[in-house]
């Protein structure tokens, strides 16, 4: 199985990344509801694996056996999903600006039992690592080549169901699994240092035994050889503490608006103007 969309230079991945952002904000606007600024600190990795040659993947036929699979764990975060499976070509552009309107396929949290392509039902944070580990155990007992990517978010990892995926994937040696920790440094209620401080990935992943790199998360270069290294992990599950911040694109905005966090809210109308001014 070919990797299906075509592969991207860095300039084009960043082209691709804006592109990306501005359906985000597009949507979650049109909808006036979702999580704009949690979908845009991931833009980089997302964009990176769909569009970076790093995914088996084909639109006319989502469930191929040898595809390569992406659970996004962190599933408001949506949004930066159907932007990127549009623009791959699972569906169109103008189908996803029915995002969480009532009867939509396009639901504000991924749903597998009514998308073709969507891997994970997530939304309920700390399982996707599990299922993650799941498939990959599964495609690995059937001998089929297929690598699967996690993204969880670093809220997320204080869920200890996250932990007992990092160990038991560990200890099966799963080198077709690599976890992506989007560390934007907020979760719903406030910043992680104030809620629950874990932010030292790096080592306690480590700790557990597998292959970590921790990276700036919003520029694409490292983004990319980020992915590449942990490709040539064979012998252990890997893991990309991916450093970015949320709202990345369009921070001036909500700087302005004296929200960093942003969580769950759309912009309205007017801001979403000036936002995609930022991103033209
Ligand atoms: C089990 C569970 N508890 C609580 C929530 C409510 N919730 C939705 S998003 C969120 C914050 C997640 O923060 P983080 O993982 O850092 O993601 P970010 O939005 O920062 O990317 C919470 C607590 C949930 N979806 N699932
Ligand atoms: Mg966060």
């Amino acid at each position: 199985m070919a990797v299906s969309a075509k592969k991207l230079g860095l300039d084009e991945l960043k082209d691709k990344a804006k592109a990306i952002r501005r359906h985000i904000i597009d949507i979650t606007t049109e909808a006036a509801s979702g999580h704009p600024s949690s979908s845009l600190s991931a833009t980089e990795v997302v964009t990176a694996l769909f569009f970076g040659g790093f995914m088996k993947l084909d639109p006319k036929n989502p469930t191929a056996k040898e595809r390569d699979r992406f659970v996004l764990s962190k599933g408001h975060a949506v949004p930066v999903l159907y932007a990127a499976m549009a623009e791959a070509g699972f569906f169109s552009v103008k189908d996803i600006m029915s995002l969480r309107k009532l009867g939509s396929v396009y639901e504000g949290h991924p749903n597998m039992a009514r998308l073709p392509g969507i891997e994970a039902s997530t939304g309920s944070l700390g399982q996707g690592l599990s299922f993650g580990l799941g498939q990959a155990l599964g495609v690995r007992m059937d001998k089929i080549d297929s690598h699967v990517y996690v993204m969880t978010g670093d809220g997320e990892m204080g869920e200890g169901q996250v932990w007992e995926a990092i160990a038991a994937a560990e200890k099966y040696k799963t080198s077709n699994l690599t976890l992506i920790i989007d560390q934007n440094g907020y979760q719903q209620t406030g910043s992680t240092k104030e809620v629950l401080d874990l932010t030292a990935f790096g080592p306690k992943v480590e700790a557990f035994g597998w292959h970590v790199q921790t990276i700036n998360g919003n520029d694409m270069g490292e983004v990319v050889k980020a992915l590449e290294a942990a490709r040539k992990i064979t012998d252990r599950p890997t893991c990309i503490v991916s450093q970015t911040k949320k709202g990345f694109g369009i921070l001036p905005v909500l700087e302005k608006e004296k929200d960093l966090n942003y969580h769950g809210k759309p912009l309205s109308k007017k801001l979403a103007e000036e936002a995609l001014a930022l991103l033209s």
